[in-house]
């Protein structure tokens, strides 16, 4: 078998997430990811989740005095080239977060706001939603909602994609630099009545003062399970080994959707994707 050549000096990635223990999303995902693309993986651990394809039973958070000591014992002897953060469970982690984030320094800061598995375990509070914006959204380089997400974070409901414009405009507004929708679930049936006849998986990428619309195709599959932390974590390889947000971004889309396309199918609920 012959492995890719790894990079000598590789740049390091870090991730603060949940651990989901079959594997398909939080940490473990976020590992396989940044390992594909030859950048070094680490990970500091927010919560331990119960779960596997059919869905989340339960969680032990960790403490945000554990999450600041696994996160130091990394950052006083790697220089971290880019992050990612996913299931943030509690303020107080959040707000340990922001305060090492900004001690630190920490550039290429992805921030993937998880607040509910696709099974409907809430893996947030109401209390931890709202010290995320406020003291994570202005550190972050870049915002991955996806549609229930951005609904949740912003009070309104996204039925149109004026409805999306509107909503990275309020995430702008609470501090977010720039803001990726990922409108996959736009494409699931019975969302609105053009889901029908547009089949096509839409990100819409608000950076500057320009909007992206970065169109795939819709792949009709129950396997979808990690692809939000799998898209964060790709891009933020992708910035860690020095591509600009929207080519990372393609890059990272075109990753998930190979992943997806190729799913090993495992697991009675919803799949792991191919990573
Ligand atoms: O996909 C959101 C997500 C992120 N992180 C962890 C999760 C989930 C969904 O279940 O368990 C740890």
């Amino acid at each position: 078998m012959i492995l890719p050549e790894k990079i000598s000096t590789p740049p390091v990635c870090l991730t603060i997430a949940g651990l989901d223990p079959s594997g398909g999303a939080g940490i473990v995902a976020d590992i396989k990811t940044f390992t594909a693309f030859g950048c070094f993986a680490s990970a500091v651990v927010s919560s331990v989740t119960f779960q596997n394809t059919t869905g989340v039973f339960g969680a032990v958070h960790q403490t945000a005095d554990s999450v600041r000591r696994q996160t130091e014992a990394v950052l006083e002897d790697y220089t971290v080239a880019a992050m990612k953060t996913g299931m943030l469970p509690t303020r107080e982690i959040i707000e340990e977060v922001a305060r090492i984030i900004s001690k630190n320094d920490l550039k290429n800061v992805i921030v993937d706001p998880v607040v509910r598995s696709t099974s409907g375990f809430d893996l947030i509070d109401d209390k931890a939603l709202d010290a995320l914006i406020e003291k994570l959204f202005p550190l972050a380089d870049l915002i991955t909602p996806n549609l229930p997400e951005a609904e949740r974070i912003t009070h309104t409901k996204i039925i149109s994609e004026s409805n999306i414009s509107n909503a990275a405009a309020i995430m702008r507004g609470q501090g977010a630099k720039n803001v990726l929708i990922k409108g996959g679930h736009f494409s699931e049936k019975g969302r609105n009545g053009e889901a029908e006849k547009n089949r096509t998986a839409r990100d819409y990428l608000f950076i500057g003062e320009e909007i992206l619309i970065l169109e795939s195709e819709f792949i009709e599959t129950t396997a979808t399970h990690g692809t939000g932390c799998t898209l964060a974590a790709a891009i933020a390889a992708n910035r860690a080994l020095g591509h600009e947000l929207r080519e990372a971004l393609r890059i990272a889309k075109e990753f998930v959707t190979n992943a997806i396309r190729t799913a090993p199918h495992l697991g009675t609920g919803n799949s792991p994707i191919n990573i």
